[in-house]
């Protein structure tokens, strides 16, 4: 269900997404719902009001019936009119947090006050986010300090963007252009200018772009490195002289914990294990690795996930390096 005129609505707010429209068929149906309940009380009010003022002869001998019907009508047709508005907008939360194949993934970093975002091949933005039309997108979002929040109006999305865990936002964008990109959380002094904007392009417009950063490194060859440089394969390689799991294949399976259960290897779990690594330890090992929570930045700890989420690619990593 979308209302395609409101798009056409010459002061009618970008709306670049089928979510977009989604969300704006949505909020316009529930206002005019909102108004057809409430229009009758506040004209019988006024009704009444003249009709029984002081002075007029107006009838004013009770009418004690009480009519069970009309009592049942006024409480059921409002809660399956709702009920309808609740499905359809469940449903488009769900469609929004639905996984997307092959999507084109940003990493977003939030600080007081700017947002950095990074795309595969490594090149970087800040304030600035451009993105291809037509393609999904997912935006693995986390904070340097406060909470913050990602809000993108064209696109009718918003998502917190917290510290110590990873938040994600997904969307298809239809239309190129240029448009808001800000953030919706109260977020210290300088929070109103942590805007800036959301550059929509064509698909060739974007790959030629996106590859002018012949210099950048791309984020799993710099995970590649540190992994080797932070000392993490001192462990977790086949000869080395502690117990430590081996990572090829551990993102996206389930690991089991010693605690017992098991848990999926997202990217929280990934980032929880190197900045916790006592939050959950794998069965069968023993809990002597040391925390890296004070020699890695933001930046450090996406590199290493995607190193190691690249790992689990089929053709292990990509880069036929195995340990
Ligand atoms: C002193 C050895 C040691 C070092 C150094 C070390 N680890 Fe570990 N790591 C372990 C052990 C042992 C476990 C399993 C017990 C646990 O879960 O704590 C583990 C668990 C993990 C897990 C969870 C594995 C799974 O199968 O679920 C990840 C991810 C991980 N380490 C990443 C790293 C990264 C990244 C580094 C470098 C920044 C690193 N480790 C450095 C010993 C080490
Ligand atoms: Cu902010």
């Amino acid at each position: 269900m979308q209302f395609d005129w409101l798009n056409a609505l010459p002061f009618w707010p970008d709306q670049i997404s089928d979510h977009a429209a989604t969300v704006d068929t949505i909020m316009v149906a529930f206002s005019f719902v909102m108004v057809l309940f409430v229009a009758p009380v506040f004209i019988l009010m006024a009704f009444f009001a003249v009709k029984y003022r002081r002075g007029s002869s107006a009838d004013r001998t009770g009418r004690p019936r009480s009519l069970p019907w009309l009592e049942a009508a006024w409480a059921l047709v409002p809660l399956v009119v709702m009920m309808f508005f609740f499905y359809q907008a469940a449903r488009a939360y769900f469609d929004l947090h639905d996984e997307m194949e092959n999507s084109l993934r940003i990493e977003v970093i939030g600080k007081q006050w700017m947002w950095k975002t990074q795309h595969p091949n490594g090149k970087r933005q800040i304030n600035q986010l451009n993105v291809p039309v037509g393609v999904p997108v997912e935006l693995n979002m986390i904070s340097q300090d406060v909470i913050h929040s990602m809000y993108l109006p064209a696109l009718r999305i918003k998502q917190d963007v917290l510290p110590h865990r990873y938040t994600k936002l997904r969307f298809v964008a239809t239309e190129t252009g240029t448009f808001h990109l800000t953030c919706a959380e109260y977020c210290g002094t300088l929070h109103s200018r942590m805007g800036g904007s959301l550059v929509v392009m064509e698909r060739d417009a974007y790959d030629a772009w996106v590859s002018e950063a012949r210099d950048a490194a791309r984020p799993v060859d710099r995970g590649r490195r540190l992994f080797t440089e932070a000392g993490c394969r001192g462990c977790h390689a086949e000869d080395a002289p502690v117990e430590a799991p081996l990572l090829d294949g551990l993102y996206g399976s389930p690991v089991p914990l010693a605690g017992g259960g098991s848990v999926e290897a997202d990217e929280n779990y990934l980032r929880t294990a190197i900045l916790r690594p006592n939050a959950h330890v794998v069965a069968g090992f023993e809990p002597i690795m040391p925390s890296f929570r004070e020699q890695l930045d933001e930046e450090q700890i996406l590199d290493l996930i995607a190193y190691i989420r690249a790992l689990s690619d089929d053709d292990g990593g990509g880069e036929g390096e195995r340990r």
